[in-house]
């Protein structure tokens, strides 16, 4: 397998995560603890790097990294005094009860990678 077709299809799966989360879906999704939302963590960026909860509810987001650099080791959310190392490749489920409605910053430890967690009345 050479390098190019990793990265095409590393970028279809890109593409359909895109595609199902944010095209297919328009609005919010619903999330709980029982399924969780995976976020990508490669070239920069969370993928999403958007995502919106309701209120008072457990949900579990599922980190993978695939982004091998220092910078995507640890994501941090400032808000619920929690942070996770991001192993290479393994998956890594967060489960949090975000109590009260508002916007959350996620980052990685340098705060290059930012994702936002919105949390909405229930
Ligand atoms: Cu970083």
């Amino acid at each position: 397998m050479n390098h190019l077709a990793v990265n095409l299809g590393g970028a279809a799966v890109i593409g359909l995560i895109v595609w199902w989360f944010w095209l297919s879906r328009p609005r919010a999704r619903q999330a709980s603890a029982d399924t969780p939302i995976d976020i990508v963590v490669a070239d920069g960026v969370y993928t999403p790097a958007r995502i919106e909860v309701p209120a008072g509810r457990p949900v579990t987001l599922r980190f993978l990294r695939k982004d091998p650099s220092p910078c995507a080791e640890k994501v941090v959310f400032d808000g619920f005094n929690t942070v996770r190392d991001l192993p290479l490749g393994q998956p890594v489920d967060l489960t949090i009860v975000p109590e009260r409605p508002g916007e959350y910053e996620f980052t990685c430890q340098m705060k290059m990678y930012r994702g936002t967690l919105v949390v909405r009345n229930a």
